[in-house]
């Protein structure tokens, strides 16, 4: 269903001549009100005047996350606090978070994009939707919860953590719905499997799960676990939290909601536009946040952006599923390193289980990586011979997509450690002095 058609179904023309007039009006908004902009835009010699085009943003300072940090904590808020109803933060792995804030206007819009992401992915009224997302400084949790709850769905706020009481509740109240990261989907089948519950018997039908990636072989793992159909959905605190994007159920990728959201993509290295059907970096300008506005935000996640009409009848673009984001590449003896393409490798091959550690470390003034994989019990009890067979085999599989030499490690399954929330893939140790 489209939640709503005015919008998302928008003749484009018409959409652009919206998105201009709402660019016009938050580059005049955070021009008058938020001096590092203000600065920026003195330093180019801009006034809010020149944006006469959409191409225009183009002129615009780019903000990432150093400008969030610098401004710690509110410099970047565009009202005084009173207007401020929220704030949320991410963690960052260093330093300080960054603090994002809403206006009493900017959470009617987010539970309005929310309620527009659920509902493509299938939500309707008579579902109950069970939340994992945690509740709390995370935009995950309260972000899906109000656009939830605005469908008319009913919300069990389970929060993040406590599988068992989760998978209690699923089965008791008859859950429909789940709500969270895919790996934590993935444990909740896990956890669910070892304590003998079929879940093709449960009402549970679908999953709206986001906010790290997923690839095709998880994606596909969790629904074959889970007897759901899986859906993704994608966004970041510091243009919103989630209700940027979302699959419909055509599952060709993931609908912006670009009557909120200017999409940009840009060569990474020099910022410079790269065209629909390119792969880049995703810039967003979000047009109508009141209290945290932000110009040109660089995301630093990888995607490709697709314009062409979907089946849906949303007329909305469409970004590709994100699975790499610029700072996650790992350079390895010089070679570079997505996490995802390992995981794509793993997910490949029979008996590999989807949990895995990337474990690198400067030994002898080398870079070293090592992948610590869990497989199935059946593998992992096997005779010696058969495992480093296995282990052999592993390796050169990975060799043959990075072309490194990879040390693989089998570990008992289960011992990766599982986490509520975004899950954690790599422990890089060579700035500790290894
Ligand atoms: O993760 C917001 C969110 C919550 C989105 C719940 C969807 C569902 P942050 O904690 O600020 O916000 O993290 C944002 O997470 O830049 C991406 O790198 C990653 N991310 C978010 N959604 C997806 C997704 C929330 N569907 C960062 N696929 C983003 C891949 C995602 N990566």
């Amino acid at each position: 269903m489209i939640w709503n058609p005015e919008y998302e179904a928008m003749d484009r023309d018409e959409l652009e001549e919206l998105q201009l007039r709402r660019l016009q009006s938050t580059v005049a908004w955070v021009h008058e009100r938020v001096e590092h902009y203000r600065q920026a835009m003195d330093e180019r010699d801009l006034k809010p005047r020149d944006v006469r085009s959409l191409d225009d943003v183009r002129l615009l300072p780019l903000t990432d996350k150093k400008a969030l940090r610098n401004t710690y904590p509110f410099g970047l808020f565009a009202v005084p606090l009173d207007q401020v109803v929220r704030i949320h933060s991410s963690a960052g792995t260093t330093g300080k978070p960054t603090v994002v804030g809403y206006t009493k206007g900017d959470i009617a819009t987010w539970t309005e994009l929310t309620a527009r992401v659920a509902s493509a992915a299938g939500v309707v009224h008579t579902d109950l939707a069970q939340m994992a997302f945690g509740y709390g400084m995370f935009t995950g949790g309260f972000g899906m919860h109000y656009g939830l709850e605005r469908i008319g769905a009913t919300v069990i706020p389970a929060s993040a953590g406590n599988t068992e009481r989760h998978l209690m509740m699923m089965k008791d109240f008859g859950t429909t719905v789940l709500v969270s990261t895919p790996s934590y989907a993935l444990y909740l089948a896990e956890v669910g499997e070892k304590a003998g519950v079929d879940f093709s018997e449960l009402p549970l039908r679908l999953g709206l799960f986001g906010a790290e990636p997923c690839s095709e072989a998880a994606h596909r793992e969790i629904e074959e676990k889970l007897a759901i159909s899986a859906t993704d959905n994608y966004g970041l605190s510091e243009v919103m939290g989630p209700g940027v994007s979302g699959e419909c159920e055509c599952s060709c990728g993931l609908h912006i909601n670009e009557d909120h959201f200017l999409v940009e993509i840009v060569d990474p290295a020099s910022g410079e536009p790269r065209g629909d059907g390119e792969e880049g970096e995703l810039v967003i300008t979000p047009l109508t946040k009141e209290a945290f506005p932000v110009l040109r935000y660089r995301t630093h996640d990888l995607t490709v952006l697709d314009r062409t009409p979907c089946e849906c009848g949303r007329t909305l673009a469409r970004m590709r599923k994100v699975r790499q984001r610029t700072d996650d590449m790992l350079i390895i003896r010089g070679v570079n390193v997505f996490p995802s393409q390992v995981e794509d490798v793993l997910f490949k091959i029979e008996n590999v289980r989807p949990h895995y550690l990337i474990v690198v470390e400067r030994k002898h003034g080398l870079d070293d990586m090592e992948v610590r994989i869990e497989v199935a019990e059946e593998v992992f009890s096997d005779i010696m011979a058969d495992m480093v067979v296995f282990t052999k085999h592993v390796s050169e599989r990975l060799h043959g997509v990075l072309g490194l030499n990879v040390k693989v490690t089998l570990v008992e399954p289960g011992t990766i450690e599982r986490t509520a929330g975004k899950s954690k893939r790599v422990l890089d140790l060579r700035d500790e002095g290894c």
